[in-house]
């Protein structure tokens, strides 16, 4: 377990789509079109994951980070080897609605439209979580946060009506360790009935998509899974409208002996399962441990697809392990291999429930980062660190001091040495390390005198944790609170 292996953050240190289409729509059309030109080997092996997964009308998914759209290496193995994508920060709360109420899109709606051009299926991560909250959102409690996090589900959900395979409403809301309850959180303590409003609030806005509930170190049958079993016993018990379980699968060197029966046992509940965040500590074992993953998925007729939490080693949040398929160079890795094999080995057999069809949407709206180009940038900064062994995220949380609004800003800093950034959310990092340069984007460039807004990074690091000691707006020194 990865919690055994790696000194997690906070959450992890405990132990740490798409069925077949229907060619009714266009998105039918586009979804028949990729099956048609599913690659195979002289053999009739197919030979990418996702023309393998799709044998067995399953989805093989990768997360993708929006800001490597860019990045030719990355996407011709997205576009080649997956039929399926998540956005690994975009569609989080913080990131889509950064001010109560105002929403933006741009993120995740680029990576939709990346995803239907290609006849891909999304998933969609995450509605609900403890984590990545817009600050507005963490200062809130009691009804004034529960009215606002079911307003997000609804504006979100409807927003990408349509286009979403399968939504993870609720993120991560068990606690680890033994107890199999619900993990403390500003959610939470508007009420137990918080995860169920928000799935009701989810089928309403998107009657369409698969709803599920997601989380970690439920890789076999143990306390904290057993807790999610009975919460989603209770649900189909009472009618609560909950259509799947993810399990993220950030594993360590082994996998449990009963990870294929954890799936069984919740697809007997009568919901589908799906491999969410799929990534391998290295090790000699790491082709086995994913083709075992693979296996236990192809062996549930429920389980409709594997998502793997990133594409090459280098775009992993787990730096320096080297967990994913391809290495840093975009060669595939034995662990790669293993997968393919493991899923044509599959052929057809244990095909699961087929899922909605989706629809496609318009043309990509990518808006470019606007330059910074009014305001003296005076500033406060508070800069917050989770650290653990050779990594760590910051939040920071930038406010405008001056007397006018800024049109556009970059706030820059000397990161210590060591420390390396790998990726980062509502803003843009250049360069990774050293003095960087942060620069908003296009959501978050306007901030008018007294406003905050929030961008963080992932970060390694090689032993030094402190933070960086001084910070400039648009060239103008903050102070740091
Ligand atoms: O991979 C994501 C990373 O870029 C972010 O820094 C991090 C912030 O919390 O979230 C990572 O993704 C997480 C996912 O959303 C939920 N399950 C755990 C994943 C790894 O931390």
């Amino acid at each position: 377990m990865l919690e055994n292996t790696v000194p997690g953050r906070g959450r992890r240190r405990a132990p740490g789509g798409f069925g077949r289409l229907t060619a009714v729509t266009a998105a039918g059309v586009l979804g028949a079109g990729l099956m048609l030109a599913l690659p195979t080997s002289a053999s009739g092996a197919a030979t990418t994951l996702g023309a393998a997964a799709a044998q067995s009308g399953r989805f093989f998914g990768a997360a993708v980070a929006g800001g490597k759209l860019g990045d030719s290496t990355y996407v011709s193995i997205l576009n080649r080897e997956f039929n399926s994508v998540v956005a690994e920060n975009e569609m989080k709360w913080d990131a889509t609605e950064p001010n109560q109420n105002q929403f933006n899109y741009s993120g995740g709606d680029r990576l939709v439209n990346h995803a239907m051009g290609q006849g891909m299926k999304v998933r969609g991560h995450t509605l609900l979580w403890h984590n990545q909250q817009p600050r507005w959102a963490q200062s809130l409690s009691g009804s004034a946060l529960r009215n606002a996090a079911i307003n997000h589900v609804t504006q979100v959900a409807t927003h990408f009506r349509g286009k979403i395979n399968s939504w993870d409403v609720v993120n991560e809301a068990f606690a680890d360790g033994g107890s199999g309850g619900r993990r403390d959180s500003n959610l939470q303590r508007t009420g137990n009935d918080w995860i169920e409003a928000a799935f009701r609030a989810a089928r309403a806005a998107d009657p369409g998509a698969k709803l599920c509930y997601n989380d970690y170190n439920t890789d076999g049958i143990n306390a904290k899974s057993t807790g999610i079993y009975n919460m989603v016993r209770d649900f189909k018990a009472r009618g609560v409208p909950i259509d799947c379980v993810g399990f993220q699968s950030h594993l360590g060197t082994t996998i449990p002996g009963d990870y294929q029966a954890n799936l069984q046992r919740f697809a007997d509940l009568g919901v589908d399962v799906q491999i969410t965040e799929l990534d391998v500590a290295q090790g000699s074992n790491q082709a086995n441990v994913y083709a075992a993953v693979t296996r236990a998925c192809l062996a549930v007729s429920r389980c409709t697809g594997i998502t793997v939490w990133g594409i090459r080693d280098s775009d992993s949040w787990r730096t320096g392990e080297n967990p994913l398929l391809f290495d840093a160079s975009g060669n595939k890795k034995p662990a790669y291999t293993s997968v393919l094999n493991a899923l044509n080995n599959a052929g057809s057999t244990a095909t699961p429930t087929a899922t909605p069809t989706v629809t496609p949407t318009s043309t990509p709206t990518s808006t470019p980062t606007s330059t910074p180009t009014t305001g003296t940038g005076a500033c406060r900064v508070s800069y917050t660190m989770n650290s653990w062994g050779n990594g760590f995220t910051a939040g920071i949380s930038i406010t405008n001091t001056g007397s006018s609004a800024l049109n556009g800003w970059s706030l820059e800093f000397t990161l210590p040495s060591g420390q390396t950034i790998t990726s980062g959310w509502n803003a843009t990092y250049s360069p990774s390390s050293g003095r960087v340069t942060a620069r908003n984007v296009d959501y978050n460039g306007a901030l008018a005198p007294g406003a905050t807004t929030d961008i963080g990074f992932q970060a390694g690091h090689t032993g030094n944790t402190s933070k960086p000691d001084s910070f400039t707006l648009n060239g103008a020194s903050c102070t740091v609170a």
